[in-house]
């Protein structure tokens, strides 16, 4: 007959045998699970301009993707003790807004959190009909629950649920056809090691309050975020969408970022990663602010800059960058939340964002269940209507040759430039600051599109448009260049429509 402390030695052991066994497999299997991939791919440093280019073609073309933030956040909606904690704001940050232990968040929260069969399809179907080519999802928030169906976590899909959710999105993203990217959270609200009071600037429920367990060794908690990225690393996702660090606590000092990066790199040597292990100004940032202050990124700190809720003014030439946004102002679903964004914002974002070189990842959130929220499901419809006649003028191409057009913006493809006009000119004659001979004009339509006379003059090429824009948003234009884009000086005289 076991005693009581014998009993509570044995169920100790078991527990922590639990978390640490299966974490030094992987640490171990990690190590030798080196593969026969060349030197290029193994050592990031190594890879050259040709072989990172040739890595981020399709993210570089894909231009635009689905953010999905989900998780057991989605089920209590912006709501606890039955009131609206906001009605603005991240409600993804519910467990830290309330200042609720973890415990008590997850008592509440479980039991609302009951994902439907099938939704997973519905999110790509979704995705993919309005032109997404990739989507990013939540495996992890700050809350610490994983949606896959962990060996190293108790606090998961697989051991809660006995579900791996992580798996049925992957599955059903790729089945539409679409790329697939784990954002993926260092910051852990959950685990019993993360030493939360290391930094003053990155979010949790007890910062400033002394640790609930007694000292806190954060060592193994990044242990457990090492093992539990590459057990993620098995689904082979295509993007690693770290979030996030702050300037006093980030890279190797909080999350051993050289060595997550470099084993993920030898497991995905394709993956595309982003720069938040890091919150330096070599990686991309300045301060909390996400503007690039840097001409190159170095792979060792991710492979593209994230630009958060905000479209950087110029772009930011020679990088590749992502601005990632919310469809109102809350990036895990809140009942309380109603600052939709018009159809018109979130095209004409699109088109900004595309027109300045950049990708544009915009975020759903789904309800406890999956589903979407029906204003979602009317943003996303819109948007592909749109991306079904003008896609060609956002995917594959490159930022504007002009610095600005009063009228709205142009994308590039090699000799072609589209020309997005928001502002149909109300004389019907629209100018372009070029000196190209134009072959060929056409304006894109939903069924066919219009051949358009071009005529040198007013300080470029005079384009002739019917009377009535296409689309109320954004009509586009293609022009077919003589040659490479050769832009005229000076501000192109064109008589915009009055605002
Ligand atoms: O704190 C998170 C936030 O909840 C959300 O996930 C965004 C998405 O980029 N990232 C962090 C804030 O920068």
């Amino acid at each position: 007959m076991k005693t009581n402390s014998r009993r509570r030695t044995a169920s100790n052991f078991v527990r922590h045998a639990r978390r640490i066994v299966p974490i030094a497999c992987c640490l171990l299997a990690l190590m030798l699970g080196v593969n026969t991939i060349d030197a290029a791919e193994r050592s990031p440093a190594m890879e050259t301009t040709a072989q990172r280019d040739a890595r981020m073609q399709w993210w570089r073309d894909a231009r635009f993707g689905m953010f999905v933030h989900w998780g057991l956040y989605s089920g209590l909606a912006g709501t606890w003790n039955g009131k609206a904690v906001a009605t603005k704001g991240g409600m993804e940050w519910i467990q830290q807004r309330v200042g609720a232990d973890t415990g008590t968040y997850a008592q509440r929260a479980t039991p609302l959190f009951k994902p439907a069969p099938g939704f997973a399809r519905e999110w790509a179907a979704l995705a993919r009909a309005a032109g997404c080519r990739y989507l990013v999802f939540t495996t992890k928030h700050h809350d610490g629950f994983a949606l896959h169906d962990s060996k190293v976590s108790d606090y998961d899909a697989g051991s809660v649920l006995g579900r791996d959710l992580v798996r049925e999105i992957t599955d059903a993203a790729r089945a539409e056809g679409l790329r697939v990217g784990f954002y993926h959270s260092v910051i852990d609200w959950h685990h019993d090691q993360y030493a939360y009071n290391r930094s003053t600037k990155l979010p949790h429920p007890l910062r400033g309050k002394p640790y609930p367990n007694g000292e806190r060794d954060h060592a193994k908690y990044v242990d457990y975020l090492h093992a539990e990225v590459a057990e993620l690393a098995s689904y082979r996702p295509d993007v690693l969408w770290w979030d996030y660090s702050a300037v006093d606590f980030q890279g190797d000092e909080a999350w051993r970022a050289t060595d997550l990066m470099r084993a993920v790199r030898v497991r995905l040597p394709r993956v595309i990663m982003n720069n938040r292990l890091y919150r330096i100004p070599e990686a991309g940032w300045s301060g909390m602010g996400t503007t690039a202050v840097v001409a190159k990124l170095d792979t060792k700190y991710g492979d593209f800059l994230t630009p958060e809720q905000h479209i950087p003014a110029t772009g930011m030439p020679g990088l590749d960058w992502e601005t990632c946004m919310t469809l109102n102002t809350t990036w895990g679903y809140s009942e309380h939340d109603h600052a939709w964004k018009s159809d018109e914002t979130l095209i004409r974002n699109l088109i900004d964002i595309a027109s300045k070189g950049g990708n544009y990842l915009l975020n759903i959130g789904p309800k406890g269940d999956g589903s979407v929220p029906p204003e979602t499901l009317k943003s996303f419809q819109a948007i592909g209507a749109w991306m079904k006649t003008n896609g060609e003028a956002i995917y594959g191409t490159t930022a504007s040759p002009f610095a600005k057009l009063d009228w709205g913006r142009a994308t590039r493809k090699g000799r072609v430039i589209y020309l997005h006009v928001f502002d149909w000119p109300k004389d019907t004659r629209l100018v372009v600051p070029l000196n190209n001979r134009i072959t060929r004009a056409d304006l894109l339509g939903s069924r066919s599109n219009t051949r358009l006379t071009v005529m040198p003059g007013g300080g470029g090429v005079s384009i002739q448009l019917p009377t009535i824009s296409p689309d109320p948003i954004a009509s586009v234009i293609k022009l077919q260049l003589d040659g490479e884009p050769r832009v005229a000086a000076g501000p192109a005289r064109t008589a915009a429509v009055e605002k």
